[in-house]
């Protein structure tokens, strides 16, 4: 296996023999082979788009699960891989039928387009793998059932010999996939967009072309930013249509005496549906992780079950899920692998791209409809979550809450009140390095202001860093997709200051990395045209020397010393 997409990756260089995250050999390469068969899909859908030809809405989405699935920590059960390619060549053959020209496909468009017996036949039945992983022992699958292809040698990473456009080819798939994410989540909301999908699909095909220089290359990594803002934006529109803007809020952080269901990652129309089939049954719901900004839009927080927020970001969910005593459902990522140590696994469930190899997974119907009667049903029969916090935090500024306080904003910019902001947006992490943020947070002038996004929040929303003229220091906009509230909010204050350029406002960009979602974020800053972004807590391995010198020369991106120094630098 080779896997260097997230920032844990091992060494800092690439996570070769297991993954730090918990992805197995086996798991790494199923998924890489995903990517191939899915580059070979949208090479197909790529060409039926030129003669003129529609995709269905069945077959863009089928693509943006796909992508999603493979996000670090999303879904560590083997079989959905193998089922999703096989469906996925099945798909490609299917419509490779449909192409006028058939003529010069790639080897990834070309790989296995006999029937589907013939692939049956090749690919071994999925009952056969079922089988295997039900031994004790670790099965080397892929190996034996896929055996006519050295995987990582043809598929993964290391098939693109050449650094730099490894480099390049790596950081645009990972912008894809945070991108499949947020537009997976407009999905499910019934939003979606022909652009949007025609430009990951087209993308995804131009990576298996051998003739893209390093410079076109460059030009792809920065039109993904610009389509990343146009996915973030309709996940906006998605999230605010569906459940009102943002508002201020107060979110409990303690627990109450029912038992509870603890629903983690990032997907609203998951936590909406679970509220509504647990609202009368004595079961309370609490937020985790990512899904904590759930309580800031007005047509979630009305339901009266949504009790609170447990916890902190993914990466504590070990003890956390242990103390929470009732049902965790993961909606999407982080899932840490539970051993067999944890109780919990026998209460965890899945649903959307997340999976894990004994947990129940909870499927939607062809209309979107997810029935979460077994959860809860398991809830009625558990304690009630036990306490490890008290109180409350506040949160709820994304862009419509704070253009309504954009006078008071204004204002305190002007005095002098407020000297500077720090978009400090992003994940959170186990490495202790990252320990950086909190210090950072702490020892930040009093007359600066955070504003956030992701889970990186956990480092300090909790610290009381006080307010200015009721302005608090920590603005939360809501989920890693919502720094795009962060990107409306400077666009806004640069109207209002009415300045040229967005780096003549007194913003500095002090993000935390993890996934590839923060990889899309930090693309789409790009594009808006945001300089000297600063990067932790190490810069991502799969930046080659080459192309990282491009980043630091053309914007200015950075890596994080210590606290003191960076400090001092960002005031200055
Ligand atoms: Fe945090 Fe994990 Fe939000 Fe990332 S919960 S690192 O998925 O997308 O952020
Ligand atoms: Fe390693 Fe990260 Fe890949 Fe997991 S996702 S295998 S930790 S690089």
């Amino acid at each position: 296996m080779f896997c260097f997409q997230c920032q844990e990756t091992a060494g800092c260089t690439g996570c070769t023999k297991f993954g730090v995250c918990g992805k197995s050999p086996d798991l790494a390469r199923m998924q890489d082979l995903l990517i191939y068969v899915t580059k070979g899909l949208s090479e197909v859908t790529t060409r039926l788009r030129e003669e003129g030809q529609t995709i269905s809405q069945v077959v863009n989405n089928y693509i943006t699960i796909n992508l999603f699935t493979t996000i670090t920590n999303a879904n560590f059960d083997d079989a959905v891989f193998y089922e999703r390619v096989k469906e996925t060549l099945r798909v490609k053959n299917e419509l490779i039928a449909k192409l006028k020209n058939k003529e010069n496909l790639s080897s990834a468009a070309m790989w296995y387009t006999e029937s589907d017996a013939e692939i049956d036949k090749k690919l071994g039945l999925i009952d056969k793998i079922k089988t295997a992983l039900g031994g004790n022992k670790e099965v080397d699958f892929v190996d034996s059932v896929l055996d006519e292809k050295s995987l990582s040698d043809e598929v993964g990473v290391l098939a693109t010999k050449d650094e730099d456009i490894r480099s390049l080819r790596e950081l645009i798939t990972y912008g894809l996939k945070g991108m499949s994410a947020y537009l997976k989540h407009a999905n499910e909301l019934d939003y979606d967009s022909e652009e949007v999908n025609a430009f990951m699909q087209k993308t995804l095909a131009s990576l298996l072309d051998d003739s893209l220089t390093v410079d076109q290359l460059v030009a792809l990594t920065l039109e993904t930013g610009k389509v990343g803002v146009d996915g973030m934006a309709l996940l906006d529109k998605a999230n605010t249509e569906s459940y009102g803007n943002p508002e201020v809020t107060k979110v409990n952080i303690g627990v109450g005496t029912n038992p509870g269901i603890l629903v983690s990652g990032h997907d609203l129309r998951d936590l909406e549906q679970l509220l509504e089939q647990t609202q009368g049954t004595g079961v309370d719901v609490y937020t985790h992780s990512e899904m904590l900004p759930a309580h800031y839009y007005p047509n979630l927080k009305k339901y009266k079950n949504l009790v609170g927020n447990y916890g902190n970001a993914w990466w504590k969910q070990k003890e956390e899920f242990e103390a929470f005593n009732g049902p965790i459902l993961m909606t999407t990522n982080c899932i840490v692998p539970p051993t067999s140590k944890e109780t919990y696994k026998e209460r965890m469930f899945t649903t959307g791209a997340a999976g894990f190899t004994g947990c129940k997974h909870i499927e939607r119907d062809e209309k979107g409809h997810k029935d979460f009667s077994e959860i809860i049903e398991l809830a009625k029969k558990c304690k009630a979550p036990t306490e490890i916090e008290k109180g409350e935090i506040v949160g709820g500024f994304a862009h419509a809450q704070v253009f309504a306080l954009a006078d008071k904003v204004v204002e305190a910019v002007k005095t002098g009140a407020i000297k500077k902001f720090f978009v400090m947006a992003g994940c959170d992490g186990r490495a202790k390095s990252r320990n950086y943020y909190t210090d950072f947070a702490k020892a930040l002038p009093k007359d600066t202001v955070i504003l956030t996004a992701g889970c990186a929040k956990y480092k300090y929303n909790k610290l009381a860093l006080g307010d200015i003229g009721g302005i608090p220091r920590v603005l939360d906009a809501g989920q890693c997709n919502d720094s795009y509230s962060l990107a409306l909010i400077a666009l806004k204050l640069k109207e209002v200051f009415e300045l040229e350029d967005i780096n003549e406002l007194p913003i500095a960009f002090n993000i935390a990395w993890y996934e590839q979602k923060a990889v899309i974020v930090l693309l789409s800053l790009l594009y808006l045209g945001v300089k000297n972004i600063h990067l932790g807590p190490t810069l991502p391995a799969f930046l080659s020397p080459n192309v990282a010198k491009v980043l630091v020369e053309n914007f200015g991106i950075g890596g994080i010393t210590n606290v003191e120094d960076d400090i001092k630098m960002f005031m200055e």
